[in-house]
């Protein structure tokens, strides 16, 4: 996390904003190559356990009629 310091132009006071990568990027690619990211958008799964009729992530989006369609090639 980084912290921008900012000078208010109304009360001239120091304001402490800040930022995490989070903020600036909402969706951002929290996974390694190689892994898939659960509907969760937190848990990341290695591809290799995709639709192996386990259920891996937290919310099964791994094992989910979606998931399979996007990786089947
Ligand atoms: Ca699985």
């Amino acid at each position: 996390m980084s912290r921008l310091l900012f000078f208010s132009r109304f009360s001239g006071r120091p304001m402490i904003l800040k930022l995490s990568l989070l903020d600036l990027f909402p969706d951002p690619q929290l996974c390694d190559p190689g892994e898939f990211l659960c509907h969760d958008h937190v848990t990341c799964v290695s591809q290799s356990w995709l639709c192996d009729g386990d259920p891996d992530c937290p919310d099964d989006s791994d094992e989910s009629i979606d998931t399979y369609f996007s990786t089947v090639k």
